[in-house]
């Protein structure tokens, strides 16, 4: 008798485990780019909830003005506020587009703390050419 009531404890926590990781995904969440320093790269990223941990992160910006790879990362603060140190590094934005898994759970990503942006160049980092608040 004890060891079958054992085996229902067990059994409803490993349910209760497996539901907070992969039960309820987060929709997913689009943001706009902004262009800054005149670089007229604006646009979306759009984050995807792929559970275990990961979030998908897709980056399209405008290209007209663009050459070459363009460094893209998602830092701690807001863009008014951002932390110059990258969190989490993006593939590069080639031709406007980025396309990233990055090891962070979606629910990490949200709430106003976390940024995305893409520099000028691996030359020029200190250019920021397009950023977007994650909500
Ligand atoms: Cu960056």
């Amino acid at each position: 008798m004890k060891s079958a009531c054992l085996a229902v404890v067990a059994c409803s926590a490993v349910l209760a485990l497996t539901t907070s990781a992969y039960g309820s995904p987060h929709r997913d969440i689009t943001l706009r780019m902004h262009s800054q320093h005149r670089s007229g790269e604006s646009g979306t990223a759009t984050l995807t909830d792929l559970g275990g941990n990961q979030t998908r992160v897709v980056i399209h910006v405008d290209s007209e003005n663009t050459t070459g790879d363009q460094p893209a990362h998602v830092h701690p603060g807001t863009c008014k506020h951002l932390n110059p140190i990258p969190r989490y590094v993006l593939h590069n934005v080639v031709l406007g587009r980025s396309n990233t898994v990055i090891d962070a759970p979606m629910s990490k990503l949200l709430g106003g703390h976390w940024s995305i942006n893409v520099h000028e160049s691996k030359d020029n980092l200190k250019r920021y050419v397009s950023c977007g608040t994650i909500p």
